[in-house]
Parts: structure tokens; C-alpha cells; sequence
């Protein structure tokens, strides 16, 4: 276990008024110079939350509410205070100066969480997980990342790891014995598990792939014709003025996106071009950007007038949508004659909508989260896992299939062993057992102060 000597201190909340701001604090002085600021010292106990005020110089800084915790027992693992005072970023810069005026520095982004694994209280996918509870956009992403931090994907790799580990021993007792010809696993046994082993790890991949996808936001295109009414619908959806609308056909000419949530999953709504024959160079780019984005995005919202015929525009446009997952929205329905949606049975189920009074927009929300649920059918247990895990996984799967080649060319064990203890490593490098401090430096840094 590694002690770092200093004690640090940093706010854990953001700079801006609100009813409590927290100050942190963690190291070896905390107690020291908690209890040289505090007006109550002897209130001040493990785990208890104690009342009283700071003073400088006779002088009231706030009112505060102290938690003291004694190592090992804290978020780090070393002694750690939080004081929470009047969240008002004043008050939380006088604290901060005088706990700096008591020898206490302040922290780098991430450096709690940093003690925290360093010290063993947590690993790096529990640390990773922290940040993406932060940093969610989605109730997916949100719930997902609280299963990471219990432990869910570090006890998937723990468990690949033990089977490599188990089928390494047995390999190695085989060395110790090769003379008496004793083989603890034959040759096939160990290609079934090095077997089991890959799809494991596969599955894992996928998985961590599949989230990777969710958390940067699914893309779904509102596209149609100029006019139809997309930027509206955008605008409403996100309930602003994000993209400009007017009565000019061909007024969005770039992509325009934002992420909402849809059923809980984080959407990359994108407002596109009119698509149309256009002399104009940049509406051209435009439509070629929007028939781009038609042929990637898994899910399309496509929008006709329903305030007006069916035009050559609308049927071509749908001609490359419907093979595609996709939603159409007959827009302007406040324009047009009730119960007049015959005419639009060529293009199947159609939404009455109206970007205007909002007609249409919770059962569309409805359908669409359906048709995201499905597409992604496994994101109930999928994991929002950083580039780097699903990077080291790749890189398992390789040395799996090296593994699998000195087997089969039936190489001596202790190659084979070797090979294997390369695995473990990397298998290890995704929870940090074995993580050089250029690794450490790049995942802590992303965190913010206070983390
Ligand atoms: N009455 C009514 N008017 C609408 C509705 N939706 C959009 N409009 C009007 O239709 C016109 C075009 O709307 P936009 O949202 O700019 O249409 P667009 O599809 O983005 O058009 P381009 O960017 O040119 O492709 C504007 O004058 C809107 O106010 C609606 O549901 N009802
Ligand atoms: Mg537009």
C-alpha cells in the first residue's frame, strides 16, 4: 500500500451559489488541521457529523457541518474530512485558504480517486465508473455506471482472469512433472477452456462495445423535405430555439445535433438539410450530409406535410429511408383536414404531428424509445466502458488466438505458459493490478477537482 505523505484538499461541489458547497480533504494532517480550524475540536469524531463554526482571527467565516473519517475507513482509504458549508464559492475560498495556510495543498483533478485506488479501495473500472456516473447524460448510462462501481464488470474480468490463471497452473504443473509423463490437462481440455476463455472475453467486448455506442449517443436523422418542418420538430423536441426555422425551403443547410434523452437512452437528435435536386453548392453539400447520415444512423424520423400533397421529393426521400428503421411524422396536422391520412398510406404508419402545438410528441417519444429498446436489445447489460478497456480486450482476443496456435503446433509448455501470463497481465491492466503510472496519469487527469 502506498501512503502518500501530503494531505490535500480541494471542493468537491462546483463554483457557484447553491445551498451547501463540500470541501474535501484527505491525508495523513486532516485531523490536525480540521481540528486547528473547527470551533468544537472535541465534537470532532469518526463518522460523526459534528455542528459548530470556522474563525479566523476572531473573525466567523460560516457555519459549518464536519464529517471526520479515520483511515483506513474513508473514500481514500487515509484520513479524510468534508466539511460542508453555505454553498457560497466566497465562503468555500476562505475555508480552502486556510486549510492551505495549515501546510495543506491543494488537489489535482482526480487525485482522490487516485489515493483511493492506489490504496486499494476501489479499482480502476470502479474509478472509471465514478466518472461516468458524473458525467451521464442518461438514465441508462447513469444505472449502468452505479453497477460498474458495485463491482460488475471488475468481477467479469476477475473471473476470466482466474480461469487463465487456474489453466497456467495446470499447465506449469505439467512442466514440474513432464519427466514422470504426468499430464494434469490434456491438450484438448486445455483448448476447450482457452475456448470458453475467448468467448467470455468476447461477450465482454461486445457488451463494452454496445455501450461505448449508447454513451455517445445513438444517431437518429429527422430528415424529409425542405419545409416539411424539421428544425420545428427539433426545436420542440428540445423545447428551444436551437436550429432556425422560417417559410424558406432549404433554411438548414448543415447538420445540427444535440443529445435528449429517450427512454433513458441518450439520443443524438440531428436536424438535417431538405433533401432536394438543388442548383445551390451548399445546399448540395447539405443533402449529400443529410443522405450520408440516412445511410449510418440506425433509426430515421422521417417527416412529410401533411398540410400539403404528397410530392415526387417525398416518395424518393422514402424510397431510401424505408429499408431502414424508421418513424414517419405527417407534420403540420393543425393544417390539414382531420381524418385526411389516406392519403398518406404509402408510407405506412404515419404520426399525426405538430411541431406547432405539440400534437403527436409523447407518442412519438413512445415509439421511438420502443424501437431504441429493441435495436439495442442487450443494453440492459452492456457497460459504458471507456475506449481503453474495449481497446485491452481487443488485445486479449489476440493473444487468446496466439495461445490457441502454440497449442495446436503443440509447443513446449513453458511457451505456452508464458504466453498465458501474458494474457493475465493484460487481463489485468483493465482493473489496474498492473498499470504503469503513464496509464494512472492519463485516467486521473480526466476527473475533475474534488474527485
Ligand atoms: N402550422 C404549422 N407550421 C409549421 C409546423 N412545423 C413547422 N411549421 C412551419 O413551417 C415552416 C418550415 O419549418 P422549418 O422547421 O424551418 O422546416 P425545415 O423542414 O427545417 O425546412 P428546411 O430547413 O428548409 O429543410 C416554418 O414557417 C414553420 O413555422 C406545424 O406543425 N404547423
Ligand atoms: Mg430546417
Amino acid at each position: 500500500m502506498m501512503m502518500p505523505e501530503d494531505t490535500i484538499c480541494a471542493s468537491a461541489t462546483p463554483p457557484i451559489n447553491s445551498p451547501i458547497s463540500t470541501i474535501r480533504i484527505s491525508g495523513p494532517d486532516t485531523l490536525g488541521a480540521v481540528m486547528s480550524i473547527f470551533g468544537r475540536p472535541d465534537k470532532i469524531k469518526h463518522r460523526y457529523a459534528a455542528y459548530g463554526s470556522i474563525v479566523l482571527n476572531d473573525v466567523l467565516i460560516d457555519d459549518v457541518v464536519l464529517v471526520y473519517y479515520k483511515a483506513p475507513h474513508s473514500f481514500t482509504g487515509e484520513d479524510m474530512a468534508e466539511i460542508s458549508c453555505h454553498g457560497n464559492p466566497i465562503i468555500v475560498r476562505k475555508v480552502i485558504d486556510l486549510l492551505c495556510s495549515r501546510g495543506i495543498r491543494i488537489a489535482e483533478p482526480g487525485e482522490f480517486s487516485r489515493r483511493a485506488f492506489l490504496n486499494g479501495k476501489i479499482d480502476l473500472t470502479e474509478a472509471e465508473a465514478i466518472n461516468h456516473i458524473i458525467t451521464a447524460r442518461s438514465g441508462w448510462e447513469v444505472s449502468s455506471a452505479i453497477k460498474e462501481m458495485h463491482g460488475a464488470l471488475r468481477d467479469i474480468i476477475k473471473n476470466i482472469t482466474a480461469r487463465v490463471i487456474n489453466l497456467k497452473a495446470d499447465i506449469e504443473s505439467g512442466i514440474d512433472f513432464s519427466q514422470e509423463d504426468i499430464e494434469f490437462v490434456s491438450g484438448e481440455e486445455a483448448l476447450t477452456q482457452l475456448d470458453e476463455t475467448e468467448v467470455l472475453v468476447a461477450d465482454l467486448h461486445r457488451r463494452c462495445r454496445i455501450g461505448e455506442r449508447i454513451s455517445h449517443g445513438i444517431d437518429v436523422p429527422i430528415v424529409g423535405r425542405p419545409n416539411v418542418g424539421k428544425s420545428s420538430i427539433l426545436n420542440l423536441i428540445l423545447n428551444r430555439e436551437r436550429a432556425i426555422v422560417s417559410d424558406i425551403p432549404g433554411t438548414t443547410r448543415d447538420l445540427i445535433g444535440e443529445i435528449v434523452q429517450f427512454a433513458g437512452m441518450p439520443v443524438h437528435l440531428l436536424d438535417t438539410a431538405g433533401i432536394t435536386e438543388s442548383d445551390s453548392h451548399i445546399e448540395r453539400i447539405g443533402v449529400e450530409l443529410s443522405r450520408k447520415k440516412i445511410e449510418t444512423a440506425p433509426v430515421i424520423i422521417f417527416v412529410i406535410d401533411a398540410g400539403s400533397d404528397v410530392t415526387d421529393e417525398d416518395i424518393s426521400i422514402f424510397n431510401i429511408v424505408k429499408n431502414k428503421k424508421h418513424i414517419v411524422l405527417a407534420n403540420k396536422i393543425d393544417l390539414a383536414q382531420p381524418d385526411n391520412l389516406a392519403r398518406f398510406a404509402q408510407f405506412g404508419n404515419v404520426i399525426p404531428f405538430s411541431a406547432k402545438s405539440g400534437q403527436g410528441l409523447a407518442y412519438l417519444e413512445k415509439t421511438l424509445g420502443g424501437i431504441l429498446r429493441n435495436e439495442f436489445v442487450d443494453y440492459e447489460n452492456s457497460f459504458v466502458a471507456d475506449m481503453r478497456i474495449i481497446i485491452i480486450l481487443e488485445k486479449a482476443l489476440i493473444i487468446i488466438k496466439a495461445c490457441r496456435g502454440l497449442f495446436l503446433s503443440k509447443e513446449p509448455q513453458e511457451i505456452i505458459a508464458f504466453e498465458l501470463q501474458n494474457l493475465i497481465d493484460c487481463l489485468s491492466e483493465i482493473t489496474g493490478e498492473i498499470s504503469p503510472d503513464s496509464i494512472l496519469d492519463s485516467i486521473f487527469s480526466r476527473f475533475c477537482i474534488g474527485k
